[in-house]
């Protein structure tokens, strides 16, 4: 059972949005021709969807500016700018996503007192999305991801597979997703490659 999972496709991390990836919009066309290249079982998508004011925003911390690193909930945290903010267009899939085709959609981030980089966990790692229980459940054996952002949720999704599901191949589309800071991409790749995240390019995945 092999399972694709996209991250984070949304208007806030594309040009225009609130979060901007540079050239984000640009893994949109990637990603359509994977779901509809019918390899994949199981298409997922997940959704970073934040109530507003929530804990991860500078606008919610007196004095801190977007891209500082201040607190939350005593632990270290960037401050971002406002974003994919629950029922609004910068919280909707990229327009041209092929959305409509995934079977299941993994929200994530709603909880203001702690960020949630992966969509598998939140960053202290205590409360679980139930996307690993879903995957399991599936029988799902192989996993390729991709998405935005590369060094943050995209890393920490990859990570999340590699440490939640035991025996279960994860592979990083690298041509399939773009991230906010060069050096943070770089670091990412070794640190999912270190890990036991193969990385591969769209073409690849669909060999
Ligand atoms: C993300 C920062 C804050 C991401 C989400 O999708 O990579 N990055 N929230
Ligand atoms: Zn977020």
């Amino acid at each position: 059972m092999k399972a694709l999972l996209l991250i984070d496709i949304q208007n806030g991390f594309c040009p225009g949005g609130n979060l901007p990836v540079p050239d984000g919009d640009q893994v949109v066309p990637v990603a359509n021709k994977l779901i509809d290249s019918g390899k994949y079982d199981l298409i997922v998508a997940s959704q970073d969807w934040h109530p507003a004011g929530h804990g991860s925003f500078a606008s919610a911390h007196l004095g801190k500016k977007p891209f500082e690193i201040g607190r939350l909930s005593g632990k270290p945290q960037m401050m971002w700018p406002d974003h994919c903010i629950q029922n609004t267009k910068d919280a909707e899939f990229h327009p041209d996503l092929h959305v409509d085709d995934a079977d299941f959609i993994q929200q994530k981030g709603q909880n203001p007192l702690v960020d949630s980089y992966s969509a598998f966990r939140d960053n202290d790692q205590a409360a679980l999305t139930g996307l690993a229980a879903y995957l399991r459940n599936k029988g799902v054996t192989a996993l390729d991801l991709c998405g935005l952002a590369t060094d943050y949720c995209v890393k920490f999704s990859a990570l999340d597979a590699v440490e939640m599901l035991p025996g279960v191949s994860v592979r990083f589309i690298e041509d399939a997703s773009r991230g906010i800071d060069p050096a943070g991409v770089k670091a990412a790749m070794e640190e999912m490659r270190a890990r036991g995240v193969a990385i591969i390019d769209s073409r690849a995945a669909l060999t």
